[in-house]
């Protein structure tokens, strides 16, 4: 009996997130803030009650595919959880992307919407995944102004009637992988003014999905990147059934277990190119910068939902006498979790806001530049940052965090996707190099940096402002040294490189955040910032590693 123990629960978890309200506070005009608010806690509500009610009574249930049906008619269907079907409905409601694009609130709106996403994914077993492919695809198709496709789907993928929505698939990875896209091998061949797609796709995520944005090669096309076309697909036909697409199975994975990841094949299914048939890779990518800023946002989430979890079981465990949230060294080991939270969320936030005046065209040419360095950036920072603090999180609670049924484990499981997929750390790493050559250097993120951290408040929050601006300088000089030295240099250093441009951002907006927090009597973002000055912000190491790295690799 001494081992029973009283399981974490929540409540809102909107307005108990005193990291995303303070933001908000400051982001938001007061009018907009008043405005939005009421659907944030009803949000936080349906996150911390509905779907963690669901959550535990469906967690071990899995998607399902049906290749046949009873009479030996090859379905291929797909059947979701219980969990899923609610989240996708909710989804459409809520307007989980449709806000972004109802534009509400002006410039404003991603804020709205991606506040409404953060709070969405803590239960619902990753539906962030085609929601932010949907969101993807909506942005894609109008960048690229393909008036029939933009008429055909854009009303389905941001609908707030559940009958009427759609989600959109984004397939990119092949045989050949998911990060040298340019090797895909599809191929598309035009059959009497239809182009059809021959190829297998062998990641396709939320394969429940009515459309998908796809590369393929149209039939003589050179090799490379440039060779692909951007493809629009819409997978079945108005009885339902698949059109020349086949599913061999649906992937056996580490997390993400109710996303249905499908292997597939295309048997000529027919398809529409979006934009020309060349410049593929080039043209998906508005989708790609779209799903990444879901990715980080959605880092956000799952570090917010172990802290509310875990600072919930403090409050009721007792051990040595005493609950564990009145242990210091638990309370210190939570303080560090918690300072990471909301560097990645300031971070991610900070993305939000840029994608929010590009898509209001309110963005400075400056603001331009950031954009395109922040998305990798931010990217790759707050994946990193979501495996760390799972992991501590899954441990604050003992034995119990390592066992199945408490649904914890899930934490650390569904963490580990977020620097795989939709670029790997390295790929990323390597895209934030080329975008600050075409950049022209690191300019836009100093003048960030220092900006953020001018005002600073007091002495620590100087201190950290100059360890902020120190980080940027040393990535700065590193990346000048390793430019002279040539591609080999700059490749092994360019995750150091990233990870230090990343926090040594997220401290300089704590340092700003922390100011403004203060200054309205709010201690706890100033506690962060000293807390985030303390862990290592700046990576970058002079010494070329590059022969050690290889004496190890000949091991
Ligand atoms: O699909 C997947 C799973 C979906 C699940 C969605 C979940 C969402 C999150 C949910 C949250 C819970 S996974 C698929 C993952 N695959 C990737 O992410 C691809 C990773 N690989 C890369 O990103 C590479 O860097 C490539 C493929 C882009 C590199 O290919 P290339 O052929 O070497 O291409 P280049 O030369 O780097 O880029 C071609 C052009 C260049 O422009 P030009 O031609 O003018 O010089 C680049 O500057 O595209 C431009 N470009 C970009 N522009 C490349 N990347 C970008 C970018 N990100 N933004 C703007």
């Amino acid at each position: 009996m001494a081992f029973i123990q009283i399981p974490p629960t929540l409540g809102n978890q909107y307005t108990s997130d005193r990291v995303l309200r303070s933001y908000l506070v400051r982001a938001l005009p007061p009018d907009v803030l008043r405005a939005i608010e009421p659907e944030l806690a009803e949000m936080g509500e349906l996150s911390g009650g509905h779907f963690f009610a669901l959550d535990a009574r469906y967690r071990d249930e899995l998607p399902r595919l049906v290749n046949f049906d009873a009479w030996g008619n090859r379905i291929d269907a797909i059947e979701v959880t219980p969990l899923w079907v609610e989240a996708a409905r909710v989804a459409a409601e809520k307007g989980v992307v449709a806000t972004a694009y109802e534009r509400k609130h002006g410039e404003l709106s991603r804020i709205h919407q991606f506040a409404l996403a953060y709070l969405f994914e803590g239960s619902t077993h990753v539906y962030n995944c085609p929601l932010a492919m949907t969101d993807g695809a909506a942005k894609t198709l109008l960048v690229h102004g393909n008036r029939p496709l933009v008429e055909r789907a854009l009303a389905r993928l941001t609908s707030r009637d559940p009958a009427q929505a759609w989600t959109s698939g984004q397939w990119m990875t092949e045989r050949t992988g998911g990060s040298d896209v340019a090797t895909s091998e599809t191929v598309a061949r035009n059959e009497g003014g239809t182009w059809r797609l021959y190829g297998t796709k062998w990641f396709t995520s939320a394969t429940t999905s009515q459309m998908a944005l796809t590369l393929a090669r149209p039939e003589g096309n050179p090799p490379g990147g440039s060779g692909l076309a951007l493809f629009y697909v819409e997978l079945r036909d108005d009885s339902g059934r698949l059109r020349n697409i086949v599913v061999n199975r649906l992937k056996d994975k580490l997390g993400t277990r109710m996303v249905p990841t499908a292997e597939l094949d295309l048997l000529g299914a027919p398809a529409v190119p979006v934009a020309g048939l060349t410049g593929g890779v080039k043209n998906i990518t508005p989708m790609l910068n779209i799903t990444r800023t879901w990715n980080s946002v959605s880092a956000c989430s799952g570090m917010r939902r172990g802290l509310a979890l875990s600072g919930d079981y403090a409050r009721k465990r007792t051990a040595f006498g005493a609950p564990l949230a009145d242990k210091p060294l638990h309370v210190d080991t939570l303080a560090g979790v918690q300072a990471e939270h909301a560097a990645a969320l300031h971070l991610s936030f900070r993305l939000v806001e840029l994608l929010g005046k590009e898509e209001s065209r309110t963005l400075s040419e400056e603001e331009g530049l950031l954009l395109r360095l922040l998305t990798p950036t931010v990217k790759a920072t707050t994946g990193k940052q979501a495996i760390a603090a799972a992991s501590e999180l899954v441990e604050s609670f003992g034995g119990a965090g390592y066992i199945e049924d408490t649904g914890l484990p899930r934490l650390v499981r569904d963490a580990q996707v977020l620097p795989i997929w939709e670029g790997t750390t390295n790929v990323l790493s390597l895209d934030l190099l080329r975008a600050v050559g075409k950049v022209g250097g690191l300019g836009p993120i100093e003048r960030e940096v220092s900006g953020r951290v001018e005002r600073a408040h007091d002495g620590a929050a100087a201190e950290a402002g100059r360890k902020a601006l120190e980080a940027v300088a040393h990535a700065r000089a590193w990346i000048d040294g390793a430019a002279k030295k040539g591609l080999p240099a700059l490749e092994a250093g360019a995750r150091r490189f990233t990870l230090t441009v990343g926090r040594a951002l997220e401290l300089a907006l704590l340092v700003d955040h922390a100011g403004w927090a203060a200054a309205k009597g709010d201690a706890r973002p100033a506690a962060a910032m000293r807390r985030f000055a303390r862990l290592p912000v700046d990576l970058v190491l002079d010494h070329d590693l590059a022969d050690d790295a290889r004496v190890l690799a000949s091991e």
